[in-house]
């Protein structure tokens, strides 16, 4: 079954469903540029600019963002964006009959690029708060994550996959090379309950809370009833990657606060709230560390926070 038709089948309203067809045909295209990465078009290394968070972006990045903004712009549902790589919100026509913002990281883990490693984008979908038509305002944007109508990722790895939900379950959908759509592949996925993977940049141990320097270490002792290690490593440095292994096979992902990023390295609005409202629509857990990550009053577009997202025994003991 087609993503369009699964969405239909699930009641998904109109202007979603516009949206996601717009992500379609972004991400394809995105696609077809990341699997040529080095060919042709020069679209590999920096782009000699920085983001308002001051990060190099990739000559990826900035492509990728403004294929995502051609499309919702387009999409007629849309009536503005933020985007990490915008420093303030996008408006598209406010005459236009926009319901929704988005928020997106248009191609996260970019710097995996270059080493031919899975990125993604990442995107977040809310109900625009001020009335159809008028000039948006921060708090179309600024909402917290448990009012997302929809959220999802697009894994550009090995196959290219869309994986989202609109509330209503967690859904794993491939892009057919040939027919160069999207069909559901798995309806309704659950984060197992417990796994065996943890995904943690340990470069940044001496930095973890006391409570997370016992999790990691709980991590590294665990024995099975064998005698053999009971948890493995797995860090990829591309979330959407990490994320995605772990809700198949089950695992945690953990990106605290440290000393190079205090208040976390994660975006709060376009990378942590739609990867918890994933994990909470398959099962999983979302957490900043203390609360669930979802109830977060956001107050800036590009609010950082901790991170923690996974299977929900996992969560539990990491956590406590
Ligand atoms: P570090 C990529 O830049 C990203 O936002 C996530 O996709 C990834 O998990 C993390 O940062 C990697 O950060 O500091 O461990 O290299």
């Amino acid at each position: 079954m087609e993503l369009k038709e699964h969405l239909r089948a699930a009641n998904a309203e109109a202007g979603l469903i516009k949206i996601f067809e717009a992500i379609e045909q972004a991400s394809k295209v995105v696609q077809s540029e990341v699997c040529r990465a080095g060919l042709g078009a020069d679209i590999y290394g920096a782009k000699g600019s920085e983001n308002i968070q001051g990060e190099e972006q990739q000559k990826l990045d900035v492509y990728a963002d403004e294929c995502f903004i051609k499309e919702f712009r387009a999409s007629g549902a849309v009536a503005g964006m933020a985007s990490e790589e915008q420093d303030n919100a996008l408006q598209f026509d406010a005459s236009l009959e926009g319901e929704y913002v988005i928020m997106i990281d248009p191609l996260d883990g970019s710097s995996n690029i270059d080493v031919n490693v899975a990125i993604g984008t990442i995107f977040a979908i809310y109900k625009r708060i001020s009335p159809v038509g008028s000039p948006l305002n921060d708090a179309d944007f600024l909402q917290a994550g448990k009012h997302q109508v929809a959220a999802g990722y697009v894994n550009y790895s090995v196959s290219t996959q869309i994986v989202c939900s609109i509330g209503k379950g967690t859904h794993i959908y491939t892009l057919d090379p040939k027919s160069k759509d999207y069909h559901l592949i798995k309806e309704s996925i659950q984060f197992p309950a417990d796994g065996k993977v943890y995904s943690i940049n340990e470069v940044n141990l001496d930095d973890f809370d006391e409570n997370l320097k016992r999790y990691a270490q709980h991590c590294k002792d665990k024995r099975k009833a064998d005698g053999k290690r009971m948890y493995t490593g797995r860090y990829i440095g591309s979330l959407v990657a990490d994320f995605h292994r772990n809700l198949i096979k089950g695992g945690i992902y953990v990106y605290p606060a440290t000393k190079d990023s205090p208040k976390g390295k994660l975006r709060l609005l376009y990378e942590c709230n739609p990867m918890a409202f994933l994990a909470v629509n398959a099962g999983g857990k979302g957490s900043d560390g203390r609360q669930n990550i979802l109830e977060i009053e956001p107050t800036e577009l590009h609010q950082r926070c901790p991170f923690y997202v996974g299977s929900p025994v996992m969560m539990d003991e990491a956590i406590g």
